[in-house]
């Protein structure tokens, strides 16, 4: 299948000055020689500048010595020039013998490479500034792991994909060509670090990724990820020890369980030495796991993390552990406090090799949650945020909905974790990054979007989700909209109108997506099983603990004190925040509160009057998006524009299905009419 070069399309750029004719690079290993042979790529296309490239170590120190400005030198781990140590950082700088791209290690070089092109994509003016030693560039990423979660299935299929099927596997063999290095090459060069190509629900053929039927190639994925600095992972099943091993049951304490896992983990890292290590889904939606045998979680992650220690291994366990046979009629026990419930008791049991995976909210990548309380809670163990840039609650990646702006306000949430004075510097972000507990494994991991389809991640703007998880992942200072504009220059190259329409498009569409889907936190009025679409009570009856317990007078769930006490995870003054409707931020109030239809909001408006305008209003907006992105159609290649149209023409129409569906149920339930007298049917 043909597949785009998506933000790594080189198009000329005309404007640049770029006074360099040579390269010397310190190519004593893989990562250094990737960073050279991109750069020259980039350079050529970009500028149709050809350039020599001297990969001799001797030579190079020489021209080091030299005053020769047209020189540009790849380094790393090189004290002399990195004016950072953290791993996968870099210093870009100008000295007498020419431009010094220096890594702190081979994975920052590289990163430093991606960033100078990207300066000349983007036609930036820091670029010159760089070049002629104005301004050095100084980067450290902010989280160690940055991550990718691929759910696809060894079948081809991808659980929540929606972008084609696998790229990695196929009628339950694994696909290694050229392909595989060009996702490699999109990694890298917005600082991804660490995949994992399989998904957390590890059933049938995938349970055997740890066997010699696969080794081979995952040996040979993992020597192409090796190129680009990423690391391979896989997920696996608990459960292993019955099915591959023979036993007949999976207790983490067991002896036998135990030699099982230890012998196994030799195995795998001695057919792929580099490898990352695994993460795991258990107790959770049906998997296996530790609860069965009347163990905890932190037994269940120690005992791997002891069977993958001697080899650096690092095992990444998930909190997304919760009761999924509920009854819709308990109104005491509460899905959104089951992550902290099940994990608080055990903060400081796991060892140093496990690092805890915790969803951005406590329920499920809907369009708006609470942020989940754990970041809050717990103290003595390592913690990872992940958040899901395939789009299975927001949109398909049939609606546009760009995601950074909510990764950021999760990132940007104060915990409070340092004390309720807020003098500390304990956001997520801090937490994720070790910078608040010092700890070392740790950083942020999102569900891939992307699969097989030619432009990657199905709509082709759903490619600014996965362009910039990486981003944010690696400087989380960045803006939401510095991200969508490098992407869009990097993209679409440097046409302003392109520029300016894209960039209101992308910045406008979360909003706009929860404004006619889920307004003030209300979430989960999907279809049931594939997600897609509004079904008001799709899940209203159902076992999962997803409710919006609607009746007559209100709507919400009371998640207070009196209701199910999940606002007491939070640390305070957040606990009281939430626990009370005046001060409780508005977009989650019917997250945290059932609410009467009549209660005047800030705007003065009453509950059900909002809801019934955030629908037109969201509506009336998805139908201006298409119209805006009419205006592009000279300026995009025909078949970019005609794959984009066909998505905008679907959201507007499918927005308006939603806002029919929502406002009729409200109306006919609380009985009172829309003010405005629009129709309501
Ligand atoms: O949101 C749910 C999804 C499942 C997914 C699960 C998880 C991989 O609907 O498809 O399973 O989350 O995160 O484990």
């Amino acid at each position: 299948m043909e597949y785009t070069k998506a933000w790594l399309n080189y198009r000329q750029v005309e404007q640049i000055r770029f006074p360099f004719d040579t390269i010397y690079v310190q190519n004593d290993c893989v990562v250094a020689e990737t960073a050279a042979k991109e750069l020259c790529l980039a350079v050529k296309e970009l500028l149709k500048i050809k350039l020599q490239c001297i990969a001799n170590i001797a030579e190079m120190q020489t021209a080091l010595q030299k005053d020769n400005r047209n020189a540009l030198f790849l380094l790393h781990d090189n004290a002399a020039y990195a004016q950072t140590k953290v791993p996968g950082g870099y210093t870009i700088s100008l000295q007498e013998a020419g431009l010094i791209i220096c890594g702190s290690d081979a994975n920052g070089l590289l990163y430093g490479v991606f960033e100078l092109i990207r300066l000349i994509q983007t036609e930036s003016p820091l670029l010159s500034k760089v070049c002629h030693g104005k301004e050095a560039l100084v980067k450290s990423p902010s989280n160690p792991l940055r991550m990718l979660n691929h759910w696809d299935n060894m079948d081809g299929s991808i659980e929540r994909g929606y972008s084609g099927n696998s790229f990695f596997f196929a009628k339950d063999e694994m696909i290694v060509n050229e392909r595989t290095r060009e996702y490699a090459r999109l990694l890298a060069s917005v600082g991804i670090n660490a995949t994992v190509i399989n998904n957390v629900n590890v059933k049938q053929a995938a349970t055997w990724l740890i066997t010699e039927r696969y080794f081979n190639g995952l040996k040979q994925m993992a020597a192409i990820f090796a190129e680009y600095g990423v690391k391979l992972f896989l997920s696996l099943n608990f459960a292993a020890p019955m099915e591959l091993g023979g036993l007949n049951l999976c207790d983490p304490l067991d002896d036998k369980v135990r030699a099982f896992w230890k012998k196994k983990m030799q195995e795998v890292y001695d057919a792929i030495p580099d490898f990352g290590g695994f993460l795991v889904k258990a107790d959770s939606e049906g998997r296996p796991g530790p609860f069965t045998y009347g163990r905890n979680h932190a037994d269940g992650a120690n005992m791997l993390a002891e069977a993958v220690a001697p080899y650096g291994g690092l095992i990444i366990w998930r909190c997304f552990v919760y009761n999924c046979t509920q009854d819709w009629r308990d109104y005491k026990t509460d899905r959104a406090r089951a992550g902290y419930d099940n994990f608080m008791p055990l903060d400081g049991k796991f060892l140093d090799n496990v690092i805890l995976q915790i969803k951005n909210g406590p329920m499920d990548f809907q369009v708006r949650e609470a942020v989940s309380p754990l970041f809050s809670g717990l103290r003595q163990t390592n913690q990872m945020l992940e958040v899901q840039a395939a789009q299975e609650y927001t949109g398909q990646q049939k609606h546009l909905c760009y995601l950074v702006p909510m990764w950021k306000e999760v990132l940007q949430f104060k915990t409070y974790a340092g004390g309720s004075d807020g003098a500390a510097a304990d956001t997520v972000a801090d937490i994720v990054s070790g910078r608040f507990y010092g700890q070392k494994h740790c950083g942020m991991a999102a569900v891939a979007n992307t699969g097989n389809d030619e432009n990657w991640t199905g709509h082709d703007m759903a490619a600014a989700n996965f362009y910039g998880f990486g981003r944010l992942a690696y400087d989380t200072e960045l803006t939401s909209e510095e991200i969508a504009s490098e992407w869009i220059r990097c993209t679409y190259g440097s046409d302003t109108e392109v520029h300016k329409i894209m960039l209101q498009l992308l910045m406008e569409s979360w909003p706009i997506y929860e404004s006619y889907t889920s307004p003030l936190g209300i979430g989960w009025m999907v279809n049931p099983n594939h997600h897609y679409g509004p079904n008001v009570d799709g899940y209203e009856y159902d076992r999962w603990g997803t409710y919006h317990r609607s009746d007559c007078k209100g709507m919400g769930v009371d998640r207070t004190m009196k209701g199910t006490g999940y606002t007491m995870q939070y640390n305070e003054p957040n606990a009281s925040m939430y626990e009370s409707m005046e001060t409780c931020p508005e977009e989650l109030l019917l997250f945290f509160h059932h609410v009467p239809y009549t209660w005047k909001l800030k705007t003065g408006k009453t509950l059900i009057q909002h809801i019934y305008d955030s629908h037109f209003e969201g509506a009336m907006k998805a139908q201006q998006m298409l119209e805006q992105f009419r205006a592009l159609k000279e300026r995009l290649e025909p078949e970019v524009y005609a794959r984009i149209y066909e998505r905008f023409k679907l959201q507007s129409d499918h927005s308006k299905e939603w806002r029919d569906r929502i406002n009729t149920y409200y109306y006919r339930i609380s009985g009172i009419p829309d003010e405005k007298g629009r129709t309501i049917y």
